[in-house]
């Protein structure tokens, strides 16, 4: 990948607590692999990505097309609810934002689930989405995202706990009424802030 300038958004806790760090995590240099099973395979050719429920066009981009979409890199946090939080990622990938405004969202719209290849959801207030750097990212420090951590293609919430950001993502619908995820349903917050220590519900 050509050199990219890189946004720092490693400040944005300020806006949720004092410390970078979030209460009851401990800082890891490894990056370690959560997922509910398998990596699913990816096909660039048949790959589609859906953007649905309440907004003026709903979206069916191919693998091109999503990567044809404006990008930015930035340098951000990744807190885990089991514990650890991985310092200074650099990931690069599409705001949600960005994507959100080509849908066109409606004025009812409260909520918004994202959708994976290997069946897994996570739910979110939109207005916890609404932010630059919510990112669906293709990139991880200058290389293709690696397909164990979700390539081709995540979500990533440096915000929120991680299970907020779907890895190998390939839908996201906005809803006018809240549904629950795969975590969200078995007793995980749904608002996942890591500074509030919003582990559970
Ligand atoms: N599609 C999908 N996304 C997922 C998961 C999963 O099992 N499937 N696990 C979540 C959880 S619990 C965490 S902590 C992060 C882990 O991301 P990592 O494996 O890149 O560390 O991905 C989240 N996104
Ligand atoms: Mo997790």
């Amino acid at each position: 990948m050509p050199s990219v300038p890189v946004t720092d958004v490693t400040d944005l806790y300020e806006e949720f607590g004092d410390e970078r760090l979030p209460p009851g995590q401990h800082e890891t240099s490894d990056f370690p692999v959560l997922s509910k099973g398998n990596t699913p395979q990816f096909d660039p050719d048949s790959w589609t990505f859906r953007v649905s429920g309440a907004v003026d066009e709903e979206l069916e981009l191919s693998w091109e097309e999503f990567r044809s979409l404006p990008s930015v890199t930035q340098r951000q946090d990744f807190h885990c609810v089991t514990g650890w939080s991985r310092f200074d990622c650099e990931f690069t990938g599409v705001t949600f934002p960005e994507l959100a405004e080509r849908a066109g969202v409606h004025d009812d719209a409260c909520h918004v689930m994202f959708s994976a290849l290997d069946d897994y959801t996570t739910d979110l207030p939109l207005d916890a989405c609404m932010r630059d750097e919510v990112l669906f990212a293709w990139g991880f420090d200058g290389q293709d995202l690696d397909p164990e951590h979700g390539g081709p293609l995540r979500v990533v919430t440096p915000h929120r706990y991680a299970y907020k950001g779907a890895k190998w993502v390939c839908g996201v619908e906005f809803l006018t009424e809240p549904e629950r995820g795969f975590w969200e349903k078995r007793g995980y917050s749904v608002t996942a802030d890591p500074w509030a220590e919003d582990r559970y519900s």
